[in-house]
């Protein structure tokens, strides 16, 4: 039983040495409960009074020392597996990776968001509608005369007679007022349409911001307050604003809103045209029928609008001056922005 025993001893430090993997099978083969060194032990009962410690403490010699190799060997096979995965899950971090083509945001997008922001910045909250709308939200409760221009269906892509592409993201405003009461401070960002041929300064499908305060004593002087520090928000502490007479159906007293040069200041320079001013947006004191037709009383409730188109203000910002750029999609001229 003695020689047995040595000879399991061999056996397993061998086995042990010898195994590249798992030890798990050669432990259970020799320590396991079906194992070569259990089934030994298991036969211990046949033994004399006598041989029984002598060959319980060579056996206990045995296990102990299949046990340390299994440690052994366990430690060197786990070294060896960690040198490995490094060696082959290595990274090169210097690896000169292929330059994924992430794009950026588009110019118009980039001038509508912070258009959007400062608004918001100054109490105004975001109001959508459909770009599909009815001659009555477009046209009717905005005033304009039967006879206005823009009704026509040479300018106007009319969907119906009763329905069209909405020209100006006014209808907003009003679908807005008929479902709040004052005080209302929105703006309308959004996509319009108008039936022109596309050149540089006109395009079929354009963007609109248009904004609408209405409260008890909203006066000309909360217009000119709220502008002005949009334009030094958005075009530099610097900016001047000059506010000339203008006549809009939507508002009256109504101005047109221009920006002294934010690159010569007022100079005269190549973005301006010389004139050290640019023309940037509509405004005015809500018309009093236009206020009716969303359902406010004009005799309690005074407010203000304004619009601004979003191509030119993000032409402005990157000096471009053809609009046809914008919409072409040529990543060779959008990536410059
Ligand atoms: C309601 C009441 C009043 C919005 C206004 C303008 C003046 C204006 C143009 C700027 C450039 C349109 O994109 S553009 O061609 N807009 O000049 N817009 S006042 O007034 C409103 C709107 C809604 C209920």
């Amino acid at each position: 039983m003695k020689s047995q025993l040595e000879q399991i001893k061999i056996n397993a430090v061998a086995e042990i040495n010898a195994a590249e993997t798992s030890l798990e099978e050669i432990r259970i083969k020799y320590l396991g409960k079906k194992g070569e060194l259990t089934a030994i032990l298991r036969g211990m009962g046949s033994l004399s009074h006598e041989e029984r410690p002598i060959i319980g403490a060579i056996a206990n010699e045995v296990r102990n020392s299949i046990e340390e190799a299994l440690e052994i060997r366990g430690a060197e096979l786990k070294k060896l597996a960690l040198a490995k995965s490094l060696v082959d899950e290595k990274l090169d971090v210097t690896y000169n990776a292929v330059n994924p083509v992430a794009g950026h945001i588009h110019p118009i997008t980039r001038a509508l968001e912070r258009m959007t922001e400062i608004f918001i910045d100054m109490g105004f909250s975001v109001a959508e509608g459909p770009e599909v709308e009815t001659v009555t939200n477009n046209f009717d409760a905005l005033n304009a005369p039967a006879d206005h221009p823009s009704r026509d269906f040479q300018d106007t892509f009319y969907i119906t007679e009763s329905t069209l592409l909405r020209t100006q993201t006014s209808p907003v405003q009003i679908r807005a007022m008929r479902g709040m009461t004052p005080p209302i401070r929105i703006i309308s960002p959004g996509r319009v349409y108008r039936s022109d041929v596309a050149d540089a300064s006109h395009s079929p499908m354009f963007h609109q911001l248009e904004g609408l305060v209405v409260d008890k004593g909203i006066t000309m002087g909360d217009l000119k307050g709220i502008l002005s520090q949009f334009a030094k928000t958005m075009f530099g502490p610097e900016t001047k604003t000059r506010f000339r007479p203008h006549k809009f159906p939507v508002t009256e007293p109504s101005a047109e809103v221009d920006v002294s040069c934010f690159v010569c200041g007022g100079k005269g320079c190549r973005l301006c045209k010389g004139e050290g001013w640019m023309e940037i947006l509509g405004s005015g004191m809500v018309h009093p029928e236009v206020l009716r037709a969303g359902g406010i009383d004009p005799d309690i409730y005074t407010g203000f609008a304004f619009g601004m188109g979003v191509e030119r203000v993000a032409m402005v910002m990157s000096g471009i001056d053809d609009l046809r750029l914008l919409f072409e999609n040529d990543a060779r001229f959008l990536k410059q922005f």
